[in-house]
């Protein structure tokens, strides 16, 4: 079977519909296809300041998500990427075969570092995509499951497992994002151009899964559109509307087209009141289950636990194996 990895921070608590629609929801069926590996980067996290309280919980709290979606640990390793010690480890070596120049051209980084300023960004977050590369590696995974903001990181993963197999013969599978077009980019409610992101200008362009449903009602109600009538998907002339049937078809199943020929000749008033719907109708059980998984932190920790026993047995080899192609001497 093929592996697949992928990874979630825990800084925003909440998980948002970009997120779900754009990765998680992936995660959750290629469990049934695929070795699958799911991990929250608390490691990654750090590149930004966090309060240590406020992090642990996010953490069990991302993790209750992630059951509470449908991520089975029985079928899955669901695991913290601090409990397993060799995602840092192979960071470094993949930080030494890292060009400067390289690591700079990171878009991701770039805005991360203008919104942090010049003494607020660390040499964490500059480094940040190559521990998202040994993430991956370590795993030999073979998919990747992300938003489209990933795929640059993903083509980094993949320049540095073959800059690595062909300097020191080969090691690593070499991966591949995996991307469904329609989930993407969720795009910002108040602002349709930009992705839907926890940094968002205004929350309310942001949905957040464990937001009250009823307030989250209302950001979809008063979700940026446009001066027409139309219900029609256009994203060039307008996103607002295209992303609102965006993501009616995809909680739904429904085409856009089908979604175009019931709305024709009505309002955007009756669109968003639908849709409302249709997300209140998604996020009520999902944030019930994800309380009740909460409710229980030792049933929680203790499939943390044994997920991280899990992937430190195919993480320690392939680390091992790193370690010896470079040339470091093993320990008596
Ligand atoms: N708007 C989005 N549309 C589709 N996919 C998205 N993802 C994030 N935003 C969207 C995907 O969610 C996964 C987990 O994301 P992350 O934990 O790495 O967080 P992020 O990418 O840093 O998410 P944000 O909210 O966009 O945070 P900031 O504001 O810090 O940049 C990833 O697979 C991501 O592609």
């Amino acid at each position: 079977r093929s592996r697949v990895l992928s990874g979630i921070q825990p800084s925003a608590g909440s998980f948002h519909l970009g997120n779900y629609l754009g990765a998680v929801r992936q995660w959750v069926a290629l469990q049934e296809s695929h070795d699958a590996f799911y991990t929250v980067v608390d490691m990654h996290a750090i590149t930004v300041p966090q309060d240590p309280d406020t992090l642990r919980a996010n953490t069990r709290l991302s993790a209750a998500q992630l059951l509470a979606a449908g991520i089975d640990p029985e079928r899955s390793a669901l695991f913290v990427q601090s409990h397993v010690r060799e995602h840092a480890e192979l960071a470094w070596i993949m930080n030494c075969l890292t060009g400067f120049g390289e690591a700079s051209r990171m878009t991701q980084f770039k805005d991360k570092a203008a919104k942090q300023g010049a003494e607020g960004t660390t040499v964490g977050l500059f480094t940040y995509p190559v521990l998202q590369v040994a993430d991956i590696l370590l795993y030999q995974a073979h998919q990747v499951p992300v938003g489209e903001d990933q795929r640059q990181h993903v083509e980094l993963t993949r320049d540095l497992a073959e800059r690595f197999n062909a300097r020191y013969g080969e090691t690593f599978v070499v991966p591949e994002a995996y991307i469904l077009k329609e989930t993407a980019k969720i795009y910002d409610l108040q602002e349709p151009s930009a992705k839907m992101s926890k940094s968002a200008a205004s929350p309310k362009g942001l949905v957040n899964l464990m937001d009250e449903p009823k307030a989250t009602a209302r950001k979809i109600k008063s979700a940026v559109t446009d001066t027409e009538t139309e219900i029609r998907f256009d994203r060039e002339n307008k996103p607002g509307v295209s992303n609102l049937l965006g993501i009616y078809s995809n909680l739904t199943g429904v085409t856009v087209q089908a979604l175009e020929e019931k709305y024709a000749g009505k309002g955007y008033g009756a669109l968003k009141t639908d849709l409302a719907e249709v997300v209140v109708d998604f996020v009520t059980p999902f944030r019930d289950r994800t309380l009740e998984y909460l409710d229980d932190p030792a049933t929680l920790d203790k499939i943390l636990a044994s997920g991280a026993e899990k992937a430190r047995e195919v993480a320690a080899p392939t680390l091992a194996a790193a370690y010896d192609k470079v040339g470091f001497l093993r320990p008596l």
